[in-house]
């Protein structure tokens, strides 16, 4: 099996040296990076594949349960949400208004949340986003960002406002 994807990627080489003009003699330089380049092509090739975008396209899955209301302040006793850690169950929904201070969001730090979850929960977060995880800001008291977590796997998601994470407006939903 090694040999067989050895000649193959040679093969390739060959090609790509053909296509691009005279075989060249340096084929050992040829084998040896092709070695190396080998395994990282294959992942290369994952990557490549628009797998935010593909997987970005996923239906958004509906709150079929409780809404939870978390309120956003910035005041005296600083920026924060109430309740900041809190428990919801697969499809419920959280519903994060703006008391004051704000502008606020929510946020998911992408790399807390497991790959096969944070397509889900992206699409979960609607389509008024500053970006993947991360809701548009809200500045107006009663405005309000909603998300589901319908085909939410159980497991604790941190998450925070993104202007005020430095303050320390961050909490963690543990999802049952
Ligand atoms: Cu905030």
């Amino acid at each position: 099996m090694r040999f067989y994807g050895f000649a193959v990627a040679v093969g390739v080489i060959t090609l790509g040296a053909c296509a691009g003009g005279e075989k060249k003699p340096t084929d050992t330089t040829h084998v040896a990076v092709d070695t190396s380049t080998s395994s990282a092509s294959t992942s290369s090739t994952t990557a490549t594949t628009p797998g935010g975008t593909t997987s970005g396209s996923v239906a958004p899955a509906p709150i079929t349960g409780k809404v939870h209301e978390v309120k956003m302040y910035g005041d005296a006793k600083g920026y924060r949400f109430e309740p900041a850690n809190f428990t919801v169950k697969e499809g419920d929904g959280a519903k994060f208004v703006v008391v004051g201070g704000g502008p606020h969001n929510v946020a998911f730090d992408a790399a807390t949340v497991a790959a096969d979850v944070k397509t889900q929960l992206d699409s979960n977060m609607g389509t008024d986003k500053l970006g993947e995880l991360s809701s548009a800001l809200k500045t107006n008291p009663g405005e309000s960002v909603t998300i589901s977590f319908g085909k939410i796997k159980p497991g604790q998601y941190p998450f925070h406002c993104t202007p005020h994470l430095a303050l320390g407006m961050k909490g963690v939903i543990t999802v049952q």
